[in-house]
């Protein structure tokens, strides 16, 4: 490999901070050798073929899956773990109730310890990364440091990374230092610590996704959104999809989930047949995260700061969602997904056959759990999903017409509702709740408050960043309407009632309606509910069913406000000035047109 260095050779980098930070961390973690990694094709070859050669990939069906890779993680990392996840500012209380919190002298005390001599017979690889366009004025820089090959592959497929972003972090002279290191990958010794003040992240212990490729859940929200609030932007965790209409005219969306909840499915939606005849088109510009910025016209404009998608594989099928099914098919890694006996990937939710080994690699037995870990992972380059907007790589972003925010809730919750207003708006997404997923360890299905599916993810205090939200509604401002949807809602025996996927878009038709101020909407218990619709129109549901998704029930939603009650009264102090501020759901006057 020609990029591999000798620990005393020069860095090629003409930036000495980045160079000095790479020599400090060699010298605590004693790796064998130095790779710089550039991000070319051939880079990125070998480090495949190193990891076949070592067992970390399994080469897959190259006549079904040509390029495509099988990782299983050891057993034991296979989620986010939020309860060794912390956010280290001077001050503890600007982490917030939310966060998880330790002093940075002792955080930095608990890392040395770990990370001291952890890379001995490992290779250190720098990888430079840039979050956004290359060219964009919206993105950020970082550089991740790791010991994990299986991370830089990864972080190739998820950020443009090498060359071009060290341009730009020499260019600019500054950028997020991220440290990561396997370890010994044992339960007790893992930590994810983030210092704001110090634009740096280091990680331990784990070699999953979102613990380990810094630049996404780490870089991209919990120090992004702490930058964000200091630069007057917003690093959220939202999906942004275009919604092209038969006369042309596009609509760019932000909508918030919490993980799992189906929005990689809703960024590529493909629209049902009379839609797709009619003329409508869906154009997928992120899955997970936006960076939005007020522009110049006052309206929110929008990047996605990932090029690449790391999607939850369960579930993911010709019917839920064939565009992913598509853009998998080759050049991508696949992680802890069971196998068919011709070595092809499977998981529960794909299709009728029976796989042959589990995710752990044992011969499939149903005794022993599904077939794919319930967490189990793509990573596949944006630029593979059919419906991929070109716009993802505009510099200037996409505007933003709506922002929607969800959940998982059986109950409740109606299919939509609009907020009445941006505070209203905030109001909402700050009391969004959803059922927990497997995304994160810890029980699955329990309700929890979500505030903008920020909860693992907001670097400092909701109180501030509520207000952060607020802030944005200021004279001159063209901000986006916001919506709040619910596509999980269950009748009394447990059945879904609404059919979701495609037929979401019958819901994104009437948010655009209301944006462009075509429709009317009643007022009702949670904020403006639709009068005139399209959503049960030739859907081959029974209407009534429909209707009951809308619905809102009065004791229901009076247990939510009971529920909403007790969150705010748990992040008390700062929130509190956004509390009293929020608006009562009675008495306000239904929109016109
Ligand atoms: C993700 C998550 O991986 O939210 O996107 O957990
Ligand atoms: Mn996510």
């Amino acid at each position: 490999m020609n990029a591999v260095l000798e620990l005393d050779a020069a860095a090629p980098t003409s930036l000495s901070t980045l160079a000095s930070w790479v020599e400090e961390v060699a010298a605590l973690t004693c790796p064998d050798a130095i790779r710089w990694c550039d991000g070319s094709q051939r880079e990125y070859d070998a480090l495949l073929a190193g990891m076949e050669a070592d067992g970390t990939l399994i080469a897959l069906n190259p006549d079904t899956h040509p390029g495509c890779w099988l990782h299983r993680s050891d057993p034991e990392d296979v989620a986010r773990v939020e309860h060794l996840t912390f956010v280290c500012t001077r001050d503890a209380e600007a982490a917030g109730p939310n966060n998880q919190w330790m002093a940075p002298d002792q955080a930095h005390g608990k890392m040395d310890a770990l990370f001291a001599g952890c890379m001995r017979g490992r290779i250190l690889y720098v990888v430079p990364y840039c979050m956004g366009p290359i060219d964009s004025p919206l993105s950020r820089c970082g550089v991740e440091i790791t010991d994990s090959p299986y991370v830089v592959a990864n972080m190739r497929l998820m950020t443009r990374m090498g060359a071009q972003a060290l341009q730009r972090i020499e260019r600019e002279g500054h950028f997020v230092r991220g440290l990561h290191s396997l370890g010994e990958l044992d339960p007790d010794r893992r930590f994810i610590m983030h210092f704001p003040e110090e634009l740096s992240i280091q990680s331990y212990g784990s070699g999953y996704g979102g613990n380990a490729l810094l630049g996404k859940k780490c870089h991209a929200l919990r120090i992004a959104s702490w930058q964000a609030r200091e630069e007057g932007w917003l690093a959220e965790h939202m999906l942004i999809v275009g919604i092209e209409n038969p006369q042309g005219d596009t609509h760019y969306i932000a909508a918030a989930f919490p993980s799992a909840c189906g929005k990689t499915n809703l960024a590529m939606l493909v629209p049902p047949p009379a839609y797709r005849e009619a003329g409508w088109k869906v154009w997928t510009v992120g899955d997970d995260i936006c960076w939005m910025r007020p522009g110049p016209d006052g309206q929110l404009w929008a990047i996605n700061p990932e090029a690449g998608y790391f999607g939850v594989a369960p579930g993911t099928s010709a019917k839920s969602n064939p565009n992913a099914l598509a853009m998998i098919q080759r050049d991508t890694i696949y992680t802890n997904v069971a196998l068919t006996d011709d070595c092809q990937p499977w998981w529960e939710g794909l299709d009728d056959r029976a796989p042959a080994f589990d995710w752990q690699g044992r011969p499939y037995d149903p005794a022993n759990g599904p077939a794919a870990h319930p967490n189990a992972r793509f990573t596949v380059a944006a630029r593979q999903c059919p419906s991929w907007s070109p716009r993802a790589e505009d510099p200037q972003g996409v505007p933003i017409s709506a922002i929607v925010f969800g959940g998982r809730r059986a109950t409740t919750m109606p299919l939509v509702f609009e907020a009445r207003d941006w505070r209203h708006g905030v109001f909402v997404g700050a009391t969004m709740a959803s059922e927990t997923t497997a995304a994160a360890t810890g029980q699955v299905g329990l309700v929890r408050r979500d505030p903008m599916a920020m909860k693992p993810f907001c670097g400092y205090h909701f109180g501030d960043y509520f207000a952060h939200w607020l802030s944005f509604d200021e004279p001159g401002a063209r901000l986006p309407k916001i919506f709040h949807v619910n596509w999980f809602r269950k009748d009394a025996d447990g059945n879904f009632l609404w059919p979701g996927f495609g037929e979401n878009l019958r819901v994104l038709e009437w948010i655009i309606a209301r944006v462009e101020g075509r429709v009317g909407a009643e007022d009702g218990l949670p904020g403006f509910m639709p009068l005139e619709h399209h959503f049960a129109e030739g859907l081959g549901v029974d209407p009534d069913r429909v209707a009951l998704a809308l619905q809102v029930d009065q004791g229901e939603w009076a247990i939510e406000q009971r529920a909403q009650d007790q969150f705010w009264a748990e992040s008390r102090d700062r929130s509190a000035r956004f509390d009293a501020s929020a608006p009562s759901s009675e008495g306000e006057e239904a929109t016109e047109l």
